[in-house]
């Protein structure tokens, strides 16, 4: 039996881009959060970005300003290698049952990360195709992002262009330097098509990998805690480094292996892994600091 109605697949397929109610429990929200306010609390202890990923980068990454009085955490990467909580939420949770009726049956893991925005930093996400940090075979990619607070027009939501991952895959590399976001002009030429994403904690926005998104700073009192997974279809297969690689990457998460490559026809130019802690320094050409 289908959980998702026919409109709402029709509008995934047509717009890119579906938010979803009740994608986890209300134990499993309490839980995220719980863990989330801890490394908050960590994050107080720490100058600079701290811990370690599979690939040797750190995994907090801490905005520009962070103090221990006014913590900037912003995000935490592969957060399911280190927290039971965020792993059983990455593989059991409705959002997957969501995502492996959109793109599966049968899906795997590619990265997961939080993102957040804590109130009065400047943290803000500029346009960009996730796609274009991850090619695969295929662009069957679903980019799950799970609202671990209430997401209001005024805190950052995310904000999309419907329909644009049926259109061209910009450029992410301009005067030979990949800044992991598209011209300011192709941004500008979109602006007044944007939609933004809000809805209540507990949601989520399952967002096609190929859609041009980005978000502006949290001008509220409230934080902006998005845990963000990205599944793709068991037939896909990666065709760069991964950008987040972690011990769980290509898990399968619904279905079974079926020894089974599919390829769509597309070009882009190879991404760049970030040399910083995370794509926050590919944006803001950072990368040289961040050595
Ligand atoms: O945190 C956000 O608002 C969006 C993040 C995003 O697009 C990404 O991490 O690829
Ligand atoms: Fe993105």
């Amino acid at each position: 039996m289908s959980i998702l109605s026919k409109e709402q697949t029709d509008s995934f397929w047509n717009d890119g881009v579906i938010t979803v109610k009740d994608a986890v429990t209300p134990t499993e929200l309490t839980e995220l959060r719980k863990t989330f306010t801890e490394w908050v609390e960590e994050s107080r202890l720490h100058e600079g970005d701290y811990g370690k990923t599979l690939d040797g980068r750190p995994r907090f990454d801490l905005e520009p300003g962070h103090t221990s009085e006014k913590p900037g955490l912003r995000r935490v990467q592969s957060p399911e290698e280190i927290s039971k909580v965020y792993e059983n939420v990455m593989r059991n949770s409705k959002m997957t049952d969501y995502v492996a009726e959109l793109i599966g049956p049968s899906i795997r893991f590619h990265h997961g990360k939080v993102n957040s925005k804590l109130p009065g930093t400047a943290t803000k996400v500029k346009f960009h195709q996730d796609f274009l940090f991850q090619p695969m075979t295929n662009d069957d990619l679903i980019t799950a992002l799970l609202y671990v607070d209430d997401v209001t027009l005024e805190n950052g939501p995310l904000e999309v262009v419907p329909g644009s991952h049926k259109g061209p895959l910009y450029p992410h590399w301009h005067n030979g330097v990949f800044t992991g976001s598209v011209d300011d002009e192709i941004a500008n030429k979109y602006s007044k098509d944007v939609i933004k994403c809000v809805g209540k904690a507990g949601s989520a926005c399952l967002m096609h990998s190929s859609l041009l998104h980005g978000s502006a700073p949290n001008l509220s009192s409230e934080s902006r805690t998005l845990y963000i997974a990205t599944y793709y279809a068991e037939d896909a297969i990666e065709l760069s480094q991964n950008h987040l690689p972690s011990k769980l990457t290509h898990s399968i998460i619904k279905g079974k292996p079926s020894g089974k490559v599919r390829c769509s026809k597309y070009e882009m130019l190879i991404p760049e892994v970030p040399k910083g802690t995370s794509f926050f320094s590919q944006q803001a050409g950072s990368e040289e600091n961040n050595n």
